[in-house]
């Protein structure tokens, strides 16, 4: 039975995998952490919960010791802008957290989970369908953290034989936890912001393609990494993987199908601009489908039904 500890469980990825982790391995065996409680928060109220600051390294073993764990997953991490308006708290937090985690899971033989991003390419790579393996000179901090991050989690794979395994996510879009500090956030936020007011000014200008996902496909994709069959995996901590991609006004169309009086203009964020004109504008998953079956179910039309509904259903922009 697996026992798993969640770093940043609630985030905008924990507190979802966390619930489908308990669903499926049970309650007790998923504990969640963070760096702060949400008192009557589902995370904390359905199984064990934990405060750790992930840049704490002994308060980490003792809760992995405590609750006998096997399995640790590691989301505890700044975004992107963030990263770029705080990069030494990023660095500190994004790699100390990460090595932290890593010797915990060296010292207790777990097996490893980590995500890295489409943040992890940079301006030299190849822009679209960009290969599993190119060129990775990212200019950004968050980039830099998440290039060092999946050569880390190789050579704990390769030194010390931890079973480390990691995708590189596209933007993740979600109704349930709002992400923070992202800059394909402002593909989530016009989901809310349609609903409350009919309008949305994007910060990210006409014309900028990114890949990106629904959350759904994302916590099955984690699961279904970390249940795949080791032996076949080949690239272990960085594979691309990705559901769709698209512009700003293709986001903005499809909601006008749902909303007809829908409108969106732009004031563009030159910091968040220029993080995004640095990553692609699409990759190829077809690594992470050889090598693990991983298979997107949301289009850019289903996740706007659900998104608008799940939203609605929310109470998001009732009168
Ligand atoms: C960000 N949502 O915007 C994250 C993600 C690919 C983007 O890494 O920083």
């Amino acid at each position: 039975m697996k026992k798993i500890l969640v770093t940043g469980a609630l985030g905008q990825i924990g507190s979802e995998l966390v619930m489908k982790m308990r669903e499926i391995y049970g309650n007790d065996n998923v504990i969640a952490t963070d760096l702060r409680k949400l008192e009557g928060n589902p995370v904390v109220m359905n199984g064990p919960f934990e405060l750790l600051d992930v840049t704490d390294h002994k308060t980490m073993l003792e809760l992995a010791k405590k609750y006998e764990i096997d399995t640790l997953v590691h989301l505890a991490a700044l975004l992107s802008a963030t990263a770029e308006a705080k990069p030494l708290l990023a660095w500190n937090l994004n790699m100390g957290g990460l090595v932290n985690a890593l010797e915990v899971a060296r010292e207790l033989n777990c097996q490893f989970f980590t995500p890295s991003s489409i943040g992890a390419f940079g301006p030299s790579t190849p822009k679209d369908n960009t290969p599993q393996d190119t060129i990775q000179r990212p200019t950004t901090m968050y980039g830099v953290n998440k290039v060092a991050g999946e050569l880390l989690c190789d050579y704990y794979f390769k030194k010390f034989g931890v079973d480390t395994r990691g995708v590189r996510f596209p933007g993740l879009i979600s109704y349930e936890v709002l992400p923070g500090g992202g800059t394909t956030d402002y593909a989530v936020d016009i989901y809310y912001e349609a609903l409350k007011s009919g309008k949305y000014t994007s910060f990210i200008g006409e014309g900028t393609k990114m890949d990106m996902m629904y959350m759904p496909d994302a916590i099955n994709a984690i699961i279904k990494i970390m249940e795949a069959d080791g032996s076949k995996l080949i690239h272990r901590n960085a594979f691309n993987i990705t559901a769709m991609s698209f512009e700003p006004e293709e986001i903005a169309a499809e909601i006008k199908k749902h909303i007809p009086g829908f409108i969106m203009d732009y004031n563009v964020d030159p910091i968040r601009q220029g993080i995004a004109n640095s990553w692609p504008n699409s990759i190829d998953p077809t690594c992470a489908k050889n090598e693990w079956g991983f298979k997107a179910e949301y289009d850019l039309a289903k996740m706007t039904t659900d998104m608008l509904e799940k939203l609605s259903a929310k109470g998001i922009g009732a009168k």
